[in-house]
């Protein structure tokens, strides 16, 4: 298992409509991630700079970021493109983490 966090941004104002979008992810994506071992997901926003900080537990090989080429995972990243600083594929800006402390 390893823990992985990273950066996304979040565009002004959307902070709202983000929690709405994603308390409602759709069953196929959270399904998605489950088969591809990725759990204990959180994401958290910082409202002074709109940096979400993400963190996850992989069991598998790829991050919920390294799937991109599944095409639910693809809709997903176009349908919140309009809300996040996304690359010209849509998928998020995302930068990964360096862990510098753990403690169980
Ligand atoms: C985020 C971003 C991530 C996705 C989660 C569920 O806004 O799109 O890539 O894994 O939602």
């Amino acid at each position: 298992m390893k823990r992985v966090a990273f950066k996304m941004y979040l565009k002004p104002g959307f902070s709202e409509e983000y929690r709405k979008r994603h308390a409602e992810i759709w069953p196929e994506l959270k399904a998605l991630l489950s088969q591809n071992g990725v759990e204990d997901y959180s994401i958290f926003w910082d409202k002074e700079t709109n940096v979400l900080f993400a963190v996850q537990k992989n069991h598998g090989e790829q991050s919920s970021q390294e799937i991109g080429t599944n095409p639910i995972v693809q809709r997903w990243w176009d349908f919140m493109a309009d809300i996040m600083e996304v690359n010209d594929d849509n998928s998020p800006v995302s930068i990964e983490l360096e862990e510098l402390f753990h403690m169980d």
